[in-house]
């Protein structure tokens, strides 16, 4: 029999079920306990003397020409949205992003998820205006290059649609994998001019309160925003990710509202109305309320509350050899910055402090990690996010304890990835 080698000092346990400390990665244990890791079959591949990499055939011609927009790799297809269009139409419904084979923090533009209540509409943005009117001194009417000349910012800002993760309403645990059921939430840089500033241009009567924001697709899709929202943090969108917004998105200019549900956040905006009161459009009273287990309706639930979800491990990824894996995933809040995400490795019995990457941002999505020495056995692996406000994610029965389970709307509770012997990955309830 081989000798073994002396085991590595052995990392500091963070949490029940094999959860390590979470500074592991920053100090460069983990190759050491990575290569532990490995069993004795595996090391003695590593006994032949090494030997040089063979020519590949795309080194010995030269590369393919350039081209006016970049694709990704042909072998990364399965990098895609996966959507669905109710009954009936072409593209009344969503796509979701695959945060399962993404990592960082910022969704690439063509893999943002979308949401239309009918289709994406083609708009000559020569023809397309701006029209803001009601409670002002005087309406006004901006062409896309009159906006283009106002002074511009940036956020890096997560939109989720109040339906994500709704399936975890039901009864049963959906049979399904990130991208289906929390894939209608997606993050990226968005630049445009402040609505604010053309607000105050406009004048803003003192009466006016809430405004009304409304599409230009064939939906009538419109909301009632408070006026303090639109004067605090809101944009008129126009580029995402530094190119302009895509049509899916809003081109050639959409409302971003960061931290509020993401039908709020008017694509294709065209007109912006000043109003005392909320004007009560069929996206916030038929809806966008969540009906509660006493049969009243909660309305104007603005904010997507604290939340985060494994990304990987997660079903659809099968695990591989038992050893040290990483736990990744996403954090948010629309009330501000994650203060902490917490990773369990048994269903929630015992906590571990996931590192946070940064930058960590106000709105936006943060990126988390958590190192994982899995032994093989069966795992309960979640997590559980707390903003800077205090609030934490709350369990599932939790929340649905508190709301019923007719809500709908605004799911934020803690979700469960099961691992079985062997390493099959499945949704659970915990
Ligand atoms: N004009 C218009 N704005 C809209 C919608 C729409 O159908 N029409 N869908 C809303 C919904 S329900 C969501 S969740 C977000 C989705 O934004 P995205 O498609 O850019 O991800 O846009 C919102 N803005
Ligand atoms: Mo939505």
């Amino acid at each position: 029999m081989r000798k073994k080698r002396p085991a590595p000092s052995e990392p500091e346990q963070a949490a029940g079920n094999g959860l390590l400390d979470r500074r592991l990665f920053l100090t460069g244990g983990a190759a050491a306990i990575g290569s532990a890791a490995l069993s004795d079959t595996a090391r003695a591949a590593e006994v032949p003397p090494v030997q040089l990499l063979p020519v590949e055939p795309w080194m010995k011609t030269p590369g393919s020409p350039f081209t006016a927009y970049g694709q990704p790799s042909r072998y990364t297809s399965k990098v895609a949205r996966v959507f669905a269009s109710a009954p009936g139409t072409t593209g009344t419904g969503t796509s979701r992003t695959p945060h399962h084979l993404l990592d960082g923090m910022i969704t690439p533009n063509g893999l943002h998820f979308e949401r239309h209540h009918n289709g994406i509409p083609d708009i000559n943005p020569e023809a397309h205006r701006l029209l803001i009117h009601g409670l002002v001194r005087r309406p006004l009417i901006f062409t896309f290059d009159a906006l283009m000349r106002y002074p511009m910012e940036s956020r890096i800002a997560f939109i989720e649609c109040a339906g994500n993760s709704a399936l975890l309403y039901q009864k049963d645990p959906a049979p399904l994998g990130v991208q289906p059921i929390h894939g209608l939430l997606s993050c990226a840089e968005w630049t445009g001019v402040r609505l604010a500033t053309l607000l105050e241009e406009a004048g803003v009567d003192p009466r006016a309160q809430w405004l009304l924001a409304e599409g230009a697709d064939a939906s009538g899709m419109s909301r009632s925003i408070p006026l303090a929202k639109a004067m605090d943090d809101a944009l008129v969108a126009i580029f995402q990710n530094g190119e302009p917004v895509r049509p899916s998105n809003g081109y050639p200019m959409r409302l971003l509202l960061p931290g509020y549900e993401g039908n709020m956040n008017v694509k294709w905006l065209r007109r912006i109305k000043l109003t005392e009161g909320p004007t009560m459009t069929k996206d916030e009273t038929s809806k966008y309320t969540m009906l509660l287990n006493d049969g009243k309706s909660l309305q104007f639930c603005f904010e997507q509350e604290a939340k985060s979800v494994i990304t990987r491990p997660s079903p659809g990824l099968t695990m591989g050899t038992p050893g040290l894996y990483e736990i990744t995933g996403l954090a948010w809040s629309g009330s501000g910055r994650i203060a902490k995400v917490e990773v369990s490795a048994d269903g929630g019995a015992s906590w571990a402090l996931a590192a946070l990457q940064e930058p960590v941002l106000p709105k936006a999505v943060t990126r988390f990690r958590s190192p994982w020495r899995w032994d093989g056995g069966a795992a309960t692996l979640q997590s559980r996010a707390t903003d800077e406000s205090g609030y934490v994610q709350p369990s599932r029965s939790k929340l649905i304890a508190d709301r019923g389970a007719r809500a709908n709307y605004h799911f934020n509770g803690i979700a469960s990835w099961g691992v079985a012997q062997g390493g099959e990955v499945k949704h659970v309830y915990a």
